[in-house]
């Protein structure tokens, strides 16, 4: 299968808006049901102290983690339980659009209720940022900020929606980004409402 073309590029960042069709959408949101029921979605503390408003799990070899210690990757969930695997559609997608050559080792779970925000940052917690980092959003709409490589540069912002998916590679790997906020109640995927983002990445 040749590798399907973006609908939108923005600073090097690929989008493929309506990938997912409905039943992929929920098919995923089922899976996930039961990688929480084993990982409960837990709100990690900034080095800072301040909780964050996104409520996290993760699948795979690696889950990413953030305490008074820092950011990191850690092979455990907070409980002791070990992160379950990656759900193989989730992988499917990643065998698509990101890479044949390696599975990623981690899927971050995050959860947004109403209020939840994700300010800008780079993801640079990974050895290797030669592979490419990506996104699935399921649910509420939510407003994603793009800049560049370095911070206090200009930013360009899309709505991104249920089904689309996101990746992120060469040099769009180091990009600043982040989530303003969701429009809540925008999707009727979540019975509750909300938006869940999976990013899949390779660790180490
Ligand atoms: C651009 N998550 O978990 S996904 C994150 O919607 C994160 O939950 C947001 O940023 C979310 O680190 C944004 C889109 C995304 C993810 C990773 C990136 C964009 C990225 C890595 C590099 C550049
Ligand atoms: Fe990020």
């Amino acid at each position: 299968m040749p590798r399907p073309v973006p609908t939108t590029t923005l600073a090097g960042v690929e989008i493929f808006e309506g990938y997912l069709d409905r039943d992929t959408q929920e098919a995923l949101v089922s899976d996930l049901r039961d990688v929480v029921a084993q990982a409960p979605l837990f709100a990690p503390k900034t080095r800072f102290g301040k909780e964050m408003s996104v409520r996290m799990t993760s699948a795979g070899r690696y889950g990413w983690f953030t305490d008074a210690c820092g950011y990191r990757y850690i092979d455990a969930h907070p409980s002791g339980t070990s992160w379950p695997p990656i759900p193989k559609r989730i992988l499917g997608i990643w065998r698509a659009l990101a890479s044949k050559e390696r599975e990623p080792d981690c899927c971050l779970i995050n959860f947004y209720g109403e209020t939840a925000k994700m300010g800008l940052h780079q993801d640079r917690d990974e050895a290797d940022f030669g592979w490419p980092v990506l996104s699935i959003s399921l649910g509420d709409e939510a407003l994603f900020r793009v800049g560049g490589t370095e911070r206090g540069g200009k930013t360009q912002s899309i709505w991104l929606r249920s089904g689309d998916v996101v990746v992120m590679g060469g040099a769009a790997r180091l990009v600043y980004h982040g989530i303003d906020r969701i429009k809540f109640g925008t999707s009727p995927l979540l019975s509750q409402g909300g938006r869940i983002n999976l990013t899949l990445r390779v660790v180490d």
